[in-house]
């Protein structure tokens, strides 16, 4: 009989689609590498979504008899859960070796060892060799307690005692890594043989030079970057695009910084041209803007190829910067960038932390509506201490005071040398609606007519819907309550979600605007205003009954539901560009036609949190010609 080990991870959101366990799935393909494993272990990868309760996982993992290893992927988000698991685990099989690893837990031995007597091993960087040694030792025989020559974790000595072994040196070659992908380590395929998860998650290297003081991407800030070959990746592009993999999003730190990164791009865009697919490419963008970044920019834009380009700023205080070592960063030169992209006709975003060591209440809503007026889509984070990282080491010279989350190990930030908690409670309020109705795209051109046309600033307008929603007594309006209460950042997707699904809740965003904000327009613009909010309703991603009504047709990035002939009495995509590029715009009627198409998919996605989600299935104006697409409805 082979021995068995439980490669265990769980996603963040409960979605209708999985996402990859790509940590499991190298270290699988690594440990599948050794031929003493392979011939006398079985290792299976058990994935969950999140919001998967720990009784229905439990069953999962050990109905059929308790394996032998249970290698868990840690993040904040799954911590609990999978303490609870390594728990129920010990007492079916007391022998067995539990094993955590991950960002989360990585050099936080002594911590999380003593929070859960059940674990044995926590492994401290990159998993691939040190797991594989680990199951060696495991088949080899071992006692658990005695694993004091493997670099690179953490284990209980037969006393009791926290041991730490010195640390591993990170891999040299990333090719020695076998790829999880084309080994079959990791299940590509439903039942149905489509592509199992939401978007296929990539690395394309590893490392990042920075060490900005909340972050730990990937467990390896402050290193060299290493990489993995272009064969390969292109390899892996390739079986995904005969997959149908709409979505790529790498795991980068600073894609665009390597001229390997454009050979990627340039690869890309051969392997989409020939198979039809991946269409958008989704990273976290280099923060100094090289000429290979550009040069990126320029060929995805002729190529049609989307992505969400990020101006990751956190904070625009210059106090907080120097607190997070970012001051010195080119993204900070971030309005040039901005105009650099409009220019090249692409959607950017920008990044927020709330709040961060140094920031205040002025300096951030300064930041706010500084940012707003290039763009709308602001993703507002909260503020989390992240193990490892610099302001969880100086939590106290910051003066920061936290509390972990509710469901997950995260330590938010409530307080700190200059923001009070009463301070940061009022700005809660504010943060959950910026994040649902300008990161979440609820409302995404009328912000420009707003500041433009009526004065009012994207803060401004949020503070008026905060107020409207608090004192209507509609049952919408409980229920957006609801589940803004409590929770740091409350539930943002779910708040999205129901502008995008629910009539009722679509209902009170039109009698806020009808009733709140109306009476606060000019009068000359108030009817182009009122075209741009209904235009933003319009734009909303199509799902549910409304899907029935409209064609399916062939458009850029798969089968598009086609809202044809949309009458609308000004020309808003003009007018906000407009708007957008500080053109004198003319509020004389003119009506116009446009038709939009929709990317087929949105209820995979419209309660998500994620915004670079949802804004690929908000509505955009096709050519009126062209669309080959009219003639050929489903
Ligand atoms: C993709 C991604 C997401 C995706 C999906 C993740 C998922 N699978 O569900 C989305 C977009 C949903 C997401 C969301 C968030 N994310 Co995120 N995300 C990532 C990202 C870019 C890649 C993760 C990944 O697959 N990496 C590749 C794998 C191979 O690397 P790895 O996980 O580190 O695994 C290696 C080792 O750690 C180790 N290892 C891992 N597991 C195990 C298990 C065993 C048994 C062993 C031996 C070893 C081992 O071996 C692996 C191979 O070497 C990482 C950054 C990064 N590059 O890692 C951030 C990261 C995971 N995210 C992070 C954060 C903070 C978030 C958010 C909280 C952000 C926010 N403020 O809203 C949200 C979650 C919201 C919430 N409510 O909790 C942090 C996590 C920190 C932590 N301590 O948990 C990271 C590390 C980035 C950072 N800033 O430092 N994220
Ligand atoms: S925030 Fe970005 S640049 Fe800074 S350390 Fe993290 S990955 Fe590197």
């Amino acid at each position: 009989m082979p021995r068995t080990a439980c490669l265990v991870q769980q996603g963040v959101w409960e979605t209708p689609l999985e996402s990859m366990p790509l940590a499991q799935g190298y270290l699988k393909a690594a440990a599948l590498a050794d031929e003493r494993i392979r011939a006398e272990m079985d290792l299976r990868i058990h994935n969950f979504r999140g919001g998967r309760r720990l009784p229905e996982m439990a069953r999962a993992l050990f109905r059929d008899g308790p394996p032998d290893v249970l290698a868990c992927s840690v993040l904040g988000w799954n911590q609990r859960e999978f303490g609870a698991l390594a728990e129920t685990f010990k007492q079916l099989n007391p022998n067995g070796w539990v094993v955590f690893g991950g960002t989360h837990v990585a050099n936080q031995g002594e911590r999380v060892l003593r929070m859960y007597p059940e674990v044995d091993v926590v492994v401290d960087g990159e998993g691939e060799l040190v797991f594989a040694d680990v199951l060696r030792a495991f088949l080899d025989g071992r006692p658990r307690d005695r694993l004091g020559d493997i670099a690179g974790l953490t284990y209980r000595a037969a006393d009791g005692t926290v041991v730490p072994n010195p640390p591993r040196a990170r891999i040299e070659r990333l090719d020695d890594i076998p790829s999880p992908f084309l080994t079959g380590a990791i299940e590509l395929t439903d039942a149905q043989g489509r592509f199992r998860y939401d978007v296929a998650l990539m690395e394309t290297n590893r490392g990042c030079p920075y060490k900005c003081s909340f972050c730990y991407w990937g467990g390896a800030v402050g290193q060299k970057v290493r990489s993995f070959s272009r064969e390969r990746l292109r390899a892996e592009l390739e079986l995904f695009a005969r997959l149908r993999v709409h979505t790529i999003v790498l795991c980068d730190a600073n894609f665009g910084m390597l001229p390997a990164d454009l050979a990627f791009v340039e690869d890309l865009i051969e392997v989409r041209d020939r198979f039809g697919y991946p269409r958008a490419l989704e990273t976290s963008w280099a923060k100094n803007k090289s000429r290979t970044f550009h040069e990126i920019v320029r060929r995805m834009r002729r190529a049609g190829l989307r992505s969400s380009f990020t101006l990751a700023l956190q904070t625009l205080d210059d106090a907080a910067l120097d607190l997070m070592h970012r001051r010195n960063m080119k993204v900070n030169d971030w309005e040039e960038l901005a105009d650099r992209l409009a220019a090249e006709g692409l959607e950017c975003y920008a990044e927020l932390i709330w709040p961060a060591p140094g920031e205040t209440v002025e300096s951030f809503m300064d930041g706010y509506d500084r940012l707003s007026r290039r763009v709308s889509r602001i993703a507002c984070y909260p503020m989390l201490l992240l193990p490892n990282t610099e302001y969880a080491e100086k939590k106290d010279a910051h003066g920061i005071v936290s509390v972990r989350g509710d469901h997950d190990d995260f330590e938010y930030v409530l307080a700190d040398n200059t923001v009070t908690m009463q301070e940061n409670e009022r700005m809660q309020r504010f943060l959950y609606w910026a994040r649902v109705l300008a990161e979440m795209c609820v409302l995404r051109h009328v912000w420009v007519g707003l500041r433009e046309l009526a004065g009012l600033s994207q803060s401004a307008v949020l503070r008026d819907f905060a107020v409207y929603v608090e004192h209507s007594t509609a049952p919408a309006a409980a229920a957006l309550r609801d589940g803004m209460r409590g929770a740091i950042a409350g539930d943002v997707g779910g708040g999205a979600g129901r502008f995008f699904t629910d009539p009722d809740t679509r209902l009170l965003l039109q009698r806020w605007w009808d009733s709140s904000l109306g009476p606060r327009l000019p009068r000359a613009a108030a009817p182009v205003l009122d075209e741009m909010f209904r235009y933003d309703l319009l734009a909303h991603p199509v799902c549910g009954p409304a899907a029935e009504d409209l064609p399916v047709v062939p458009g850029r990035g798969g089968e598009h539901f086609l809202r044809a002939d949309v009458e609308l009495a000004y020309d808003v995509p003009a007018l906000v560009a407009a708007l957008r590029a500080g053109e004198p715009v003319s509020l004389a009627p003119a009506p116009t036609t446009v038709d939009l198409c929709y990317r087929v998919g949105a209820e995979n996605a419209v309660f998500s949190t994620n915004h670079e989600e949802i804004v690929h299935f908000m509505g955009e104006p096709v050519p009126r010609q062209l669309p080959e697409a009219r003639e050929r409805p489903a």
